[in-house]
């Protein structure tokens, strides 16, 4: 590194991931309001972010990327949230469950689980470090419905069985939403018998499909902030059944290694 300022040193990139992620709007925004004028913001996936984060991490170099908790990444490697004091990546938000509108009368047990779906992001990350470590997802998740049956008896409670109907949820390969949505699949299927499918898509197309009907439900939605232009399009369309995870976060993520601690360092 030396005299090289940190935009040399990282080639004036960030990496970034899916194109249709709220958060690379958002780190977008970043580049216009912090007027980081001769930077980039890299389209790719989650998985190329974290890959290029750990060949980075591994050879001690500088990288910026696009970060968000939960996450199994903050468990595997010092990282650190560049301070963002211009708050253009919005406050602490949640995760949130949206169905297709009718759902709660074709399959009303499904549509209670999904009603109660609500854990922690210490849960999430016992599946999604499972997964990280070499698991199949749907071995984790069953995992963690074998291990949690007493959370997991609480959002199937009386609830009669469907079984044999189908059900389809939509998501994205964040790996937050991998950990989520295998967990319900797991879920419906297990204690109500319903053959519950991933649909796996880009963001646009998950919030489409639940209001279309081509997908049943979600529980990928990142409100107030990350999705709101998902929302706007589409509240109408949709039922919100609420809140599944409380405690979320995103940011532009460096290794703790790099001497930056702002946004504003970047200039
Ligand atoms: N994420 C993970 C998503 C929401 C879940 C932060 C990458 C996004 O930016 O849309």
């Amino acid at each position: 590194s030396g005299d090289k300022s940190i935009g040399d040193q990282v080639q004036h990139q960030i990496i970034g991931i899916d194109p249709g992620a709220g958060i690379m709007k958002q780190a977008a925004q970043v580049l216009t309001d912090y007027e980081l004028k001769d930077w980039k913001l890299v389209e790719g996936s989650g998985a190329a972010m974290a890959a290029a984060l750990d060949k980075a991490y591994k050879d001690k170099k500088p990288i910026i990327v696009t970060g968000w908790t939960p996450h199994w990444m903050f468990a595997k490697y010092e990282l650190k949230y560049l301070e963002d004091p211009k708050g253009t990546f919005g406050k602490d938000e949640e995760i949130r469950t949206i169905v297709r509108k009718g759902l709660k009368d074709s399959l009303p047990s499904a549509y209670a689980v999904l009603d109660r779906f609500e854990w922690t992001a210490e849960d999430m990350a016992v599946v999604m470090s499972a997964i990280i470590d070499g698991k199949k997802p749907e071995e984790a998740a069953a995992d963690w419905v074998k291990n949690n049956a007493a959370k997991v008896d609480v959002w199937t409670k009386d609830l009669a069985k469907e079984d044999g109907k189908k059900l389809t949820l939509a998501y994205v390969a964040w790996d937050s939403e991998i950990a989520s949505t295998n967990v319900v699949r797991q879920v419906l299927q297990e204690r109500l018998g319903i053959k519950a499918e991933m649909l796996q898509v880009e963001a646009g197309p998950m919030w489409a499909g639940v209001s279309d009907g081509s997908a049943d439900a979600m529980v990928a939605a990142w409100l107030p902030t990350t999705h709101q232009d998902y929302l706007d399009k589409y509240k109408d369309k949709v039922e919100d059944l609420g809140v599944n995870l409380k405690g979320t976060k995103l940011g532009l993520v460096v290794p703790s290694y790099m001497e930056i601690g702002s946004i504003e360092d970047l200039k």
